[in-house]
C-alpha cells in the first residue's frame, strides 16, 4: 500500500474548518509551527452566518490572515487541494454541513467534533461517506493527530501538552481509542514509556462511530513507521473482538498493546451506562474484562489495570529496540511558539501594568461589587439609592442618616417646574423632535454657576472662609471688594418673603441629624447678612446643600479632612444636583412627547431686537 492509502494525513495535508472556532484553528496553526511545517494546515473556514471576509491569526512570530466563507461552494472551489474538514458545527447542523461536505469529491477525510446527533442521521452520514470513500473521524471525538503532520482542532490541548508529549515530530506507536480526552493521556503515557507517537485517532464515543477500531488499526498495520499498535477500548459494544480475530489470523502482526476501560462495571450490581453513549455492555461479552481477556488470549499485551498500561507500553517498546526493529531517533528542539499574552499572565509568567484603574466597582466575580459590598447585601441591608451613591461616590459605607441626607437632596433637586434654565432647554430639544438622551444632556449642560452648580463652589468659598478664621461679616465685605458673587446666595423667585422650603427641610434634617453643623451655622449668618441687603438673596438649595456637605463630610467619622476637601476640589457636590435633576429633565421630556407638543419657536413680541445703528446714506446713493 502506498503512503496515501495508509495515511489520512500528511505534513502538507491542506484542511477547512467549519465553524467560527477561532482558538482550535490557532491551536492547530500552532502545531503545525512546532511541527515546522513549510505552510499553515488550516487553509480556510467555512461560517454561514458572516459575509466572506478574513481572520487574523499567528504563525508563530507572524500575523496571516485565513479567508472565512459564508459558501461551502465557493470555499472548495478556492481551495481545490484542499482534502480534509474539520467540522465544528453544532450537533443541530453537523448532519447537513457533513452532506454538504460529502458532496465533494476533493475532500477525503472528514471528522465531526459534535456531540448527540441522532443517531439514525450518524448512520446515513456513515453510509454515504462509504460509498464515497471518505474517511470520517467522529462523531463525538476531539479528533486525532499525526505527530509532525497534522492535528485535528482541539486535540493534544494547549502547546505545553504538545511539547511535553513531544506532537511535534512522529515516533513509533499508533494508538486508537473512543475518547478523546483519553487520548490526551495516552500522548503523555506513550510519551514516557516510548519514542512517542505515531499517529492517534479518537474515534468518538457514539453508538456508530464514523470509523472503527479497524479502520485505523489496518492503516497502521500497512505503514511501514508504526512499529506497535495501542488500542483503548471501553465497555459496550463487540469492535474489540475484530481485532482479536485479525491477531488470531495473523492479519495484524505488528505489537499490540490493549486495554479496555470500564472493568470496574463489575463492581455494580446493576447495568451500568458510562459516559459515552456506546459505554454500556448488553451482553457478557461486550463487558471490559471478557474483551481484555479475549485480547489477552489472541495475543495481545493487556496490563491487570490502566495503571500498568505505561509500563506493558514500555516493555513492548524496549523489546522492539532490543531487537533493532526500533532505532530511537535523536530528538531535535522544536521551533518556540511564543506564548499567548493571556495565558502567561494566567501563568504568572509575564506582568504589565494595567492602562485603567477603579476602585469603586468590579463586575468580574460571580456577584457584583460596589466599593467591595456584594450587590445582594446591598438588597439584603435595604441600603438604598443614598447606601449606593454613598459606596460609588465616595467610597464608604455612610451612616444611615448621611444615606438619608444623600436620598433628601436627590428629591428636593428632583425638579423645580418647566421655567428654570435646564428643565425649558430640555423641553425645547424635546420639541425639536430630538431623543430622551440628547434632550437631556441639553438640559445638563446649562447646569453652571448660575443655575444648579454652585454646591461645589459654595462649599469651597463658605469652608475655605470659615476655616481662614473670619467672621461671617469680614467674609461678605470681602466678596463684595473683589466683586464676586457669593456662591449658593440668592435666587430668581424665592427670598425671605417666599422661602424655599427644599432649604428648610434640608436644614431642618442637618440640623437634627449631622454630630455638628459649623458651616451651615457660618452659612446662615452670611444669610442674614445678605438678605439684610435684599430679601432674595437667601441661602439656595445650592448652597445649603453645599455647606452641609461639608459638615457631613468633616464630622461623620468616615473621612480625613483631608479625603472630604478632596471631594470638594474633584467637584463631586455638583453631581447631586446633576443626578436629582436628570429625574426632572427626564420627566419634562417624556411630558412633551405625551403631550404631543410640537417644534417650539420663540415668540418675536418676546425678543428686543436691537440692530447695530450704521450710516446708510452712502451704502444707499451708491446702489441708486
Ligand atoms: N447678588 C442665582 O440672581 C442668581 C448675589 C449677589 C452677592 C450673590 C444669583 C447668583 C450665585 C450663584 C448661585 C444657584 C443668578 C442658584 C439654582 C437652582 C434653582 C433655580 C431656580 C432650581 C440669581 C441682583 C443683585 C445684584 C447682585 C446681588 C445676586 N446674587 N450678591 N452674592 N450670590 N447667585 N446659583 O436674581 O447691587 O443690584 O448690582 O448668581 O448660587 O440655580 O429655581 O430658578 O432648583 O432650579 O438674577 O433653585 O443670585 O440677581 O444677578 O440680578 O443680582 O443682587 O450683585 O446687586 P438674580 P442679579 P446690585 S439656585
Amino acid at each position: 500500500a502506498s503512503p496515501a492509502e495508509y495515511n489520512l494525513f500528511s505534513a502538507s495535508t491542506e484542511c477547512i474548518v467549519w465553524g467560527m472556532q477561532q482558538r482550535a484553528v490557532q491551536g492547530m496553526l500552532d502545531f503545525d509551527y512546532v511541527c515546522s511545517r513549510s505552510k499553515p494546515s488550516v487553509v480556510a473556514m467555512i461560517y454561514p452566518f458572516t459575509g466572506d471576509h478574513k481572520q487574523k491569526f499567528y504563525w508563530g512570530h507572524k500575523e496571516i490572515l485565513i479567508p472565512v466563507y459564508k459558501n461551502m461552494a465557493d470555499c472548495m472551489q478556492k481551495h481545490p487541494t484542499a482534502d480534509t474538514l474539520v467540522n465544528f458545527a453544532s450537533l443541530r447542523s453537523a448532519y447537513d454541513s457533513t452532506i454538504e461536505t460529502l458532496s465533494f469529491p476533493q475532500i477525503r477525510s472528514i471528522s465531526i467534533i459534535a456531540e448527540g446527533i441522532p443517531e439514525n442521521l450518524t448512520r446515513h452520514l456513515l453510509k454515504v461517506a462509504k460509498a464515497k470513500g471518505v474517511s470520517m473521524i467522529g462523531p463525538a471525538t476531539v479528533g486525532g493527530v499525526k505527530p509532525g503532520c497534522f492535528k485535528i482542532g482541539n486535540t493534544g490541548g494547549m502547546l505545553d501538552n504538545i511539547l511535553a508529549s513531544k506532537l511535534y515530530r512522529p515516533g513509533s506507536v499508533a494508538y486508537v481509542s473512543r475518547s478523546g480526552g483519553m487520548s490526551n493521556e495516552l500522548n503523555n503515557i506513550i510519551a514516557l514509556n516510548a519514542d512517542g507517537v505515531n499517529e492517534g485517532i479518537a474515534i468518538g464515543g457514539d453508538r456508530y462511530p464514523g470509523s472503527t477500531f479497524m479502520d485505523h488499526i489496518w492503516r497502521y498495520q500497512q505503514n511501514p513507521d508504526v512499529k506497535m499498535i495501542v488500542l483503548l477500548g471501553e465497555v459496550g459494544g463487540v469492535e474489540e473482538y475484530q481485532l482479536v480475530e485479525a491477531l488470531k489470523s495473523g492479519a495484524v502482526n505488528k505489537p499490540v498493546i490493549a486495554w479496555c476501560i470500564g472493568t470496574c462495571a463489575k463492581m455494580f450490581t446493576s447495568e451500568v451506562q458510562f459516559g459515552h453513549a456506546g459505554a454500556c455492555a448488553n451482553a457478557d461479552a461486550e463487558t471490559a474484562s471478557a474483551k481484555n481477556d479475549a485480547l489477552r488470549a489472541a495475543g495481545a499485551t493487556v496490563p491487570r489495570s490502566f495503571d500498568e498500561l505505561g509500563t506493558a507500553i514500555q516493555e513492548v517498546f524496549t523489546k522492539l529496540v532490543n531487537a533493532g526493529a526500533i532505532v530511537p531517533k535523536p530528538e531535535t528542539a522544536p521551533p518556540t511558539v511564543p506564548m499567548d499574552f493571556n495565558w502567561a499572565r494566567e501563568l504568572g509568567l509575564i506582568r504589565k501594568p494595567a492602562s485603567f484603574m477603579t476602585s469603586i466597582c468590579d463586575e468580574r466575580g460571580h456577584e457584583l461589587l460596589y466599593a467591595g459590598i456584594p450587590i445582594t447585601d446591598i438588597f439584603k441591608e435595604d441600603m438604598g439609592i443614598g447606601g449606593v451613591l454613598s459606596l460609588l461616590w465616595f467610597q464608604r459605607r455612610l451612616p444611615r442618616y448621611a444615606a438619608k441626607f444623600i436620598e433628601m437632596c436627590l428629591m428636593v433637586t428632583a425638579d423645580h417646574g418647566p421655567a428654570v434654565s435646564g428643565a425649558h432647554n430640555t423641553i425645547v430639544c424635546a420639541r425639536a423632535g430630538k431623543d430622551l438622551i440628547s434632550s437631556l444632556t441639553s438640559g445638563l449642560l446649562t447646569i453652571g454657576d448660575r443655575f444648579g452648580g454652585a454646591l461645589d463652589a459654595a462649599a469651597k468659598q463658605f469652608s475655605s472662609a470659615r476655616d481662614s478664621g473670619i467672621i461671617p461679616m469680614e467674609f461678605v465685605n470681602e466678596m463684595r471688594k473683589k466683586g464676586s458673587l457669593i456662591m449658593g446666595i440668592g435666587h430668581r423667585v424665592k427670598s425671605l418673603n417666599n422661602p424655599d422650603m427644599r432649604v428648610v427641610i434640608l436644614k431642618e434634617y442637618a440640623q437634627k441629624h449631622f454630630p455638628a453643623t459649623p458651616l451651615l451655622d457660618f452659612a446662615l449668618e452670611v444669610e442674614k447678612i445678605t438678605t439684610s441687603k435684599k430679601p432674595n438673596l437667601i441661602l439656595n438649595v445650592d448652597g445649603m446643600i453645599g455647606v452641609a456637605f461639608v459638615d457631613l463630610l468633616r464630622n461623620c467619622g468616615c473621612f480625613t479632612r483631608e479625603e472630604s476637601q478632596e471631594f470638594l476640589d474633584i467637584g463631586a457636590l455638583n453631581a447631586l444636583f446633576v443626578l436629582g435633576r436628570s429625574m426632572g429633565f427626564i420627566g419634562h421630556f417624556l411630558d412633551q412627547k405625551r403631550l404631543k407638543q410640537g417644534l417650539y419657536r420663540h415668540p418675536w413680541d418676546d425678543i428686543s431686537y436691537i440692530m447695530p445703528e450704521t450710516n446708510n446714506t452712502e451704502a444707499n446713493s451708491d446702489s441708486i
